[in-house]
């Protein structure tokens, strides 16, 4: 893929374990890959289509000095949440952070620690049937996309659908979400009960009346096969409340266990069961 670089850019900051480094401060040198598309800007000789590269350092540095951490580990991490979050045209960014002074008490050329980190696509399927639905649907939009780590892309149409499992209950309003992410899939699955227990989720009855159920449908073409982190949604492709929404944003997108498209599944399942 294509890359602009940066390499051993200085900058003093306060980062240390030891309160003499949060004190004194020392030097640093970040190197830089930013991964993103450059041929647009190739074919137009256009800056405002590539990233601009002097700009980028000033930021960085500014971000750098910002906080003191105890490790370079949570710096870098920092970093790279910001160099991301800041530019959506970046899809993968490396990393490095040298420390030539790290007070060790042996001569070396320095420590460093080097970290990728990219974009990940989510689809988020969510529902509502208790109190005011469509609020609550927008409300947790909201929450999602304000987080550090996420940016809510796409948002289908809201559909009304009848409960299916636990049939004595309200009907749904139900929608479904492209959310570009930076977290793991476990970090991701912890942070939307933490917006469902925001929104007053309660959990009593078995798919039974909720203000929001938020769950992940597909991560990337990710699948997994641990208990408590199950993807794709084992129930996805069985529920036309999943799939109608999905097919509005993610049509052409694959079941990486089914192998077809979310269109097709949706068809399919429209010839036997109705919203
Ligand atoms: N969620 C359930 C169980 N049943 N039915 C509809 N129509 N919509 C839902 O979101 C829904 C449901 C469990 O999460
Ligand atoms: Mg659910
Ligand atoms: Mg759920």
């Amino acid at each position: 893929m294509d890359a602009i670089y940066v390499e051993d850019l200085e900058v003093y900051a306060y980062h240390g374990v030891n309160q003499a480094e949060k004190d004194m401060g020392q030097r640093f040198l970040i190197s830089l890959q930013i991964f993103l598309n450059l041929s647009e800007a190739g074919k137009s000789d256009d800056l405002s289509k590539t990233i601009n590269y002097a700009r980028l350092c000033c930021e960085v540095e500014e971000e750098f000095k910002r906080e003191k951490y105890d490790l370079i580990e949570k710096a870098a991490e920092s970093l790279a949440n910001f160099i991301l979050k800041k530019y959506t045209a970046i899809e993968k960014v490396t990393v490095k952070i040298k420390k030539p002074w790290a007070p060790i008490g042996k001569p070396l050329k320095w420590v460093a620690v080097e970290i990728n980190r990219c974009w990940h696509t989510a689809y988020i399927s969510i529902g509502s049937n208790l109190g005011d639905k469509e609020k609550n649907i927008r409300d947790a939009i909201d929450i999602i996309d304000s987080s550090p780590y996420n940016n809510v892309a796409k948002i289908s149409k809201l559909y009304e659908t009848k409960p299916v499992g636990y049939l004595d209950q309200d009907n749904f309003l139900n929608g479904a979400l492209e959310v570009k992410t930076l977290m793991e899939p476990r970090d991701l699955m912890d942070f939307l009960l933490e917006v469902e227990k925001q929104l007053k989720r309660e959990r009593i009855i078995k798919w039974g009346p909720r203000t929001i159920d938020l769950d992940v449908i597909l991560y990337d073409n990710l699948v997994t096969s641990e208990e408590k982190i199950i993807i794709p949604h084992p129930r996805m492709h069985e529920r036309l409340f999943v799939l109608k929404p999905l097919s509005d944003i993610a049509p052409y997108v694959i079941h990486p266990v089914l192998n077809d498209r979310i269109i097709n599944l949706t068809h399919e399942l429209e010839k036997t069961q109705e919203l």
